[in-house]
């Protein structure tokens, strides 16, 4: 009886799968001391790894992605490279052209506290060349430039290979443009508008603004927010600027999304009205003025919370959004850490994007705080970002968990309790090279790479709802890559329950755009855009993830066909005892009739 029981048990776990929200172990194994720095798929398998700083900050390591536990786990030997100071961003791209996953990795030297020139701060910024499955560290003596800040990750030249912008030492606004020569990139000045001071910390931004599939820049000032154009003859040209939020106090990292899910990219900007955050508002830009979504901060006891901002500390010195869709009904959530106040412990919430009943300065949606989404993992939490660590289009949660001098990371499984349906779709750089080694795939097949984390495309897609409505989404691939903004290398549309197919899915980028009609839900895909002039030859590769419902089918036909074996035994069994009573009966009969 007890190997049934077994059996029953283990198929009822397969159905009724743990809802176990904790899945430390299961992601992170012991490694739990990476702060994660920046996300991209390094070894090309197409699984997503992780940028972590480990060792005080004082050495970036990758974790690879695996599909069984630890889902994250270091390399062997570790994929890692030390430095004597301080890291203060990661960030990962070609900077070659070769095809293969390079990074950019910037430390800063502590100033001395009486000094409050920034010449002593000067950024030193370091490429560690990538090999595929090992790196080459630089030393540190050898920075390839100085800059002052951290840098934007964008394409200048539409090449693919990635190139910087930020401030130089002198202070000007300046583009880094690298070539296939692992040389010093090439300098050139930012001209033909404001010269106004750029926002230290910057949420300076990467994407198509404008709708021409070209990607704009969004710029931080200390005045104000400027918008330059992308154009093919002359790069950026200047084109407005944003003024900043009125009465805002402190103006966190602005981000950009389609909130409304309307096909249109809001510039969302979070910002406090005092000086500690007790008074936090999410802004949006919409029609020339700055509309207050009213978030509500105080939670059922009373207690008013707000952004939590302190500086010099880990995530929380300046304030974060991180962007995904959580309950995947299509409308971008936001993960935000809160605090009480400057001495309370801080929190990462999830904030949900919900329909706005009266108020929100007349916009239709508004962010509402969920109090309980992340349990169980409250005091102390003072980072929250989007992962998909199983890889089926759900969004599960990094979290990174500070008690009195320790930071650990933890992991939190999204457990949808209703068959969600997506679209996970990846815009690489397209790049191939043949003097790179094959590289084993997942299912043993040997493939070439086709490059690396893109910035700026555009992802938009139009379909017809259940309900008949048409619906119009878009979406950025990683506009932003400094100051910890840790944006995915990859873009999920939630579809809420629409099983249908998607009527056209349109990728965007350098001028060019293609549309592919018919999308299956539930699928992964991966686009290459190359030739980036002749989009009638982008490839798009398609991975198709079972639902939900099918591997539940799944489960219970193999317990169906599992009953009836034991049945069949069983009675087959009892069919043999059978037998042998009746033969031994015959036998009975035979001796008895002999006599
Ligand atoms: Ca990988
Ligand atoms: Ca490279
Ligand atoms: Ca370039
Ligand atoms: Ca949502």
């Amino acid at each position: 009886m007890l190997p049934h029981f077994h059996v029953l048990w283990t198929l009822s776990m397969i159905i009724f799968h743990c809802r176990c929200s904790d899945i430390t172990n299961v992601a992170f194994g012991t490694t739990t001391d990476g702060m994660p720095a920046a996300f991209g798929d390094f070894d090309s398998d197409e699984l997503t790894d992780v940028f972590v700083l480990r060792n005080y900050g004082k050495t970036v390591e990758i974790l690879l992605g695996h599909d069984e536990e630890p889902l994250l786990r270091r390399a062997k030997p570790p994929l890692q490279c030390n430095f004597t100071n301080l890291i203060t961003s990661v960030v990962p791209g070609d900077f070659d052209g070769d095809a293969l996953m390079d990074f950019a990795v910037t430390t800063i030297e502590k100033r001395p506290t009486n000094d409050n020139s920034h010449k002593t701060s000067y950024t030193s910024l370091y490429i560690i060349w990538g090999g595929g499955t090992y790196l080459n560290c630089s030393k540190n003596d050898e920075p390839i430039l100085h800059l002052i800040g951290q840098p934007l990750a964008l394409d200048y030249n539409q090449n693919m290979i990635i190139d910087l912008f930020g401030v130089d030492v002198d202070g000007n606004r300046t583009f880094w443009v690298f070539d296939s020569h692992r040389g010093a990139p090439k300098k050139i000045s930012m001209t033909g508008g404001p010269t106004t001071e750029l926002m230290k910390p910057h949420a300076h931004a990467f994407l198509d603004i404008n709708d021409d599939y070209m990607a704009d820049i969004f710029i931080t000032t200390k005045k104000d927010f400027e918008i330059w154009y992308g154009s093919e003859s002359q790069r950026f040209v200047y084109s407005h600027t944003i003024p900043h939020p009125p009465r805002a106090k402190k103006i966190g990292q602005s981000v950009f999304l389609d909130v409304e899910l309307l096909g249109r990219m809001d510039l969302v900007t979070p910002v406090c009205y005092d000086d500690n955050c007790r008074d936090s508002a999410l802004l949006v830009y919409h029609n020339g003025t700055w509309h207050n979504l009213e978030v509500n901060f105080k939670e059922t006891n009373d207690n008013v919370w707000g952004f939590s901002l302190r500086e010099g500390r880990k995530y929380t010195n300046v304030i974060t959004l991180h962007c995904g869709d959580f309950n995947m009904d299509g409308y971008p959530d936001i993960l935000a850490t809160l605090e009480l106040s400057q001495t309370s412990d801080t929190q990462s919430f999830l904030l949900e994007n919900i329909a706005c009943e009266s108020g929100c300065d007349g916009f239709s949606r508004t962010y509402q705080v969920q109090w309980n989404a992340l349990q169980p993992f409250k005091n102390g939490t003072v980072m929250a970002v989007f992962f998909d660590f199983y890889q089926d289009g759900i969004l599960d949660v990094i979290l990174v968990e500070n008690n009195i001098t320790e930071y650990k990371t933890v992991a939190f499984k999204n457990s949808l309790d209703y068959d969600a349906n997506f679209i996970k779709l990846m815009v690489l750089t397209g790049l191939s090279n043949n003097n790179n080694h094959m590289i084993d795939g997942r299912v043993g097949k040997k493939r070439r790479t086709y490059g690396t984390n893109l910035p700026g495309p555009s992802i938009s897609y139009r379909t017809t709802t259940q309900e008949g409505n048409s619906r119009h989404a878009i979406s950025a691939q990683l506009p932003q890559s400094a100051h910890f903004s840790l944006n995915l290398p990859y873009t999920i549309f939630g579809l809420g329950r629409t099983p249908n197919f998607v009527d056209t899915l349109t990728v965007g980028l350098s001028n060019y755009s293609k549309d592919w009609t018919q999308i299956i839900p539930n699928c992964q895909m991966v686009v290459i855009p190359m030739p980036t002039s002749q989009p009638s030859k982008w490839k798009a590769q398609l991975f198709v993830t079972p639902s939900k419902v099918i591997l539940t089918s799944v489960a219970a036909l193999t317990g169906v066909c599992g009953l009836i074996t034991i049945i069949i035994g069983v009675l087959h069994w009892k069919e043999r005892q059978e037998d042998k009573r009746e033969r031994l009966q015959e036998s009975h009969r035979f001796h008895f009739d002999a006599m």
